[in-house]
């Protein structure tokens, strides 16, 4: 099928999601320990949509992406030692330490950021679209966005002005169910929220979040048309955050049978699933354990390296000079 991803690809995205949740699970634990640094926000169950989303992507491709970005980050193809030196804080992170676990950006590899400013990627990306269309650069932007983002005026804005403009944007929609503890039905009076896309004259696609594949086949094409100079098009991925709001959050709010019927589907086995019967089970358990060891010695190395020196900034010092 076009679009479709290659066995290749199809490995590689599946090694990547293992690199995540064991990001993700190794970092609830050291939260337990109170070794973070702030609240983490986990994107357990949410693994197929940023790394197959951004699969099909070169370097040079803008993705912006949210405060729960660390698929995206792995995704687009950053390493693990410098994601997780710069959630700690280490001049060896990809922003030398200065940005932390919501804003990390790297724009080798055309991760333009993550965001902790809920709906302001999505202008943030639409601009980056324009500027590639004006500098007529043959390269796409994507905008990763949760649910919760799309109920701000911002939103309709940045997407009135990309499709009016035919910008070479694809807007992916993380529709993990909550804002926040918000549930999803006292956010919206629509279940879907892509059918808003008619509204702006632009394409769009459900898919099942969960799905690698699915993600993959449905983002590419939005993708190779935006590429094509067709203009944008967005894709609802659903899905559902298996672990609280942040590390900080105190659950009681996410029903326990939910919980349940989502780890049934969790994106990991359905990847897994996907895989078996092309490559085998013992090759696909070899790359987890592959994945698991190389995250392991990326906080082994990130945790021991040192901090940036920071000259306090001197306000009554800078004040004198000037007067
Ligand atoms: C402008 C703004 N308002 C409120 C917040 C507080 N806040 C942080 S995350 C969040 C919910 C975001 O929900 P969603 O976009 O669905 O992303 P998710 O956390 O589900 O991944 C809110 C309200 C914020 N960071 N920025």
């Amino acid at each position: 099928m076009k679009n479709s991803p290659s066995i290749d690809e199809q490995i590689e995205i599946f090694r990547k999601m293992h690199v995540v949740r064991q990001l993700e699970e190794k970092l609830g634990a050291l939260h337990k320990e109170g070794k973070t640094r702030g609240p983490i926000h986990r994107c357990d169950g949410q693994e197929a949509i940023g790394v197959a989303a951004t699969a099909m992507l070169d370097d040079t491709d803008y993705v912006m992406s949210t405060h729960r970005g660390h698929a995206h980050y792995i995704g687009k193809g950053l390493d693990v030692y410098p994601v997780v030196a710069e959630i700690f804080g280490r001049t060896t992170g990809s922003c030398a330490g200065r940005a932390g676990h919501m804003l990390v950006a790297d724009a080798s590899k055309g991760m333009i950021g993550g965001n902790a400013i809920v709906g302001a990627s999505i202008p943030a990306a639409t601009g980056a679209a324009l500027s590639n269309q004006v500098l007529g650069r043959d390269a796409v932007s994507m905008c990763i966005f949760g649910d919760g983002a799309a109920q701000t005026g911002i939103c309709h804005e940045a997407m009135n002005m990309a499709a009016l403009w035919k910008l070479p944007i694809v807007f992916v929609l993380e529709h993990n169910q909550f804002g926040l503890t918000v549930d999803t039905d006292m956010q919206s009076p629509i279940d879907d929220l892509s059918i808003r896309a008619a509204g702006y004259g632009m394409p769009s696609e459900i898919v099942d979040g969960n799905d690698p594949v699915a993600v993959y086949r449905a983002v590419g094409a939005m993708v190779e048309r935006a590429r094509r100079g067709e203009g944008p098009g967005m894709v609802e991925a659903k899905t559902y955050r298996l672990e609280g709001f942040s590390t900080s959050d105190m659950g009681g709010y996410q029903k326990d049978e939910d919980i349940a019927a989502w780890k049934a589907r969790d994106p990991l086995k359905v990847a897994f699933d996907q895989l078996k019967a092309e490559i085998g089970e013992d090759k696909l358990k070899t790359i987890e354990a592959e994945a698991v060891a190389e995250v392991e010695a990326a906080f082994d190395k990130a945790l021991s390296d040192p901090f940036p020196e920071f000259e306090l900034f001197n306000a009554s010092a800078a004040y004198s000079e000037v007067v």
